[in-house]
C-alpha cells in the first residue's frame, strides 16, 4: 500500500494455520514503514529455517522448544541466553516473545477413558496418528516413546486432517498443538504429560541478525508486538481460520485493528 520504498521485510511462515496467521500479523505490522511481503507456508521447520539462513526471508514466527531441541539439537532444555550464543554464529537472533505458548501434547476423544500419557503404555492396541514432523523430531515421538515406554507404532498423518480422523475413529490418539481451536470444538481429552517430557513452546521471532540494522523501522514495528498476543486471542484467531474459514489476511487485520485499540 503506502509503504516506504527504502526498507524491505520478507516474512516467512510454516505450513500450519497459526504460522500463516502470525506471518500475516508480522507482515501487516511492518507494512506502514517497509515494503513487507509474506512468503506463506514455506514448509516444515527445516525448510523455513533454510530460507531464513539463505536470506530468502528475514524473520518468521517460531517456538522456543523448537529452536532449542529441533533447530539447535540440544538434548536438555537450554536458557534463552545460551540459545542466543548458539544462534549467533548462524547469523540468527531470537526475541520478541509474543505473549503465548503453543506446545505439543497428545489427545484422545473425550470418552476414551484415560487421562495421562503414562496410561498409554498399557494400551498397546491404540492407533496413534501423529503428524509427520512430530514423528521425526528430537522433541517428538522417539523421545516421548522412550520416556513413557510406549509400545505403539505411530502412523503418519497430516495435522490438517488429524482431528477429523480422530473423530471418525480412524485413529485413537493424535498430537495436538495447544492453541488449536479444534481441541475444544471436538471436546478432546488432552493427556497429562505426567513425566514432564515436553518443554515450553513460547512463540517468539527468529530473525536474521542483519535485519535490525538493515530495516530498523520495520524491526521496531515488530518489537511492538512483544507480549501482545494472549493464548485466548491466538486460539480465537485459529478458530476464525479453521472453524469459520476466514482468510488469514482478514484475521490478522482484524486482530491488529482491535489490538491497537486496547490499553
Ligand atoms: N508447534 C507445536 C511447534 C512445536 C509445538 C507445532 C507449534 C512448531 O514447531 O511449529
Amino acid at each position: 500500500g503506502s509503504a516506504r520504498a527504502d526498507e524491505v521485510l520478507k516474512v516467512g511462515s510454516k505450513r500450519f494455520t497459526e504460522s500463516y496467521i502470525l506471518g500475516e500479523i508480522l507482515t501487516q505490522t511492518a507494512a506502514p514503514v517497509a515494503r513487507s511481503e509474506h512468503r506463506q507456508g514455506l514448509g516444515n521447520t527445516a525448510i523455513v529455517l533454510s530460507a531464513l539462513r539463505s536470506g530468502a526471508i528475514d524473520v518468521y514466527p517460531e517456538y522456543l522448544g523448537t529452536i532449542d531441541l529441533e533447530i539447535l539439537k540440544n538434548t536438555q532444555p537450554t536458557s534463552l541466553e545460551a540459545m542466543r550464543e548458539q544462534l549467533r554464529p548462524l547469523g540468527l537472533g531470537v526475541g520478541v516473545p509474543l505473549g503465548f505458548s503453543n506446545g505439543y501434547a497428545l489427545a484422545t476423544r473425550g470418552d476414551a477413558g484415560f487421562k495421562t500419557l503414562s496410561e498409554l503404555a498399557r494400551q498397546p492396541g491404540l492407533t496413534l496418528g501423529l503428524s509427520h514432523e512430530f514423528i521425526g523430531r528430537g522433541d517428538g515421538w522417539p523421545g516421548l516413546a522412550a520416556r513413557y515406554g510406549l509400545p505403539q507404532t505411530p502412523r503418519g498423518i497430516d495435522h490438517g486432517i488429524a482431528y477429523e480422523a480422530l473423530q471418525q475413529k480412524q485413529v485413537d490418539v493424535i498430537d495436538i498443538y495447544s492453541t488449536d481451536a479444534k481441541i475444544r470444538q471436538y471436546g478432546l481429552r488432552v493427556l497429562d504429560d505426567d513425566r514432564r517430557y515436553f518443554p515450553r513452546y513460547d512463540a517468539v521471532l527468529l530473525y536474521r541478525l542483519d535485519l535490525p540494522q538493515r530495516s530498523p523501522r520495520a524491526w521496531r514495528a515488530l518489537q511492538g508486538l512483544e507480549g501482545r498476543i494472549t493464548t485466548d486471542a491466538m486460539i480465537a484467531m485459529n478458530a476464525q481460520a479453521e472453524l469459520e474459514g476466514q482468510p488469514f489476511t482478514r484475521i490478522a487485520h482484524d486482530w491488529l485493528a482491535g489490538g491497537s485499540a486496547q490499553p
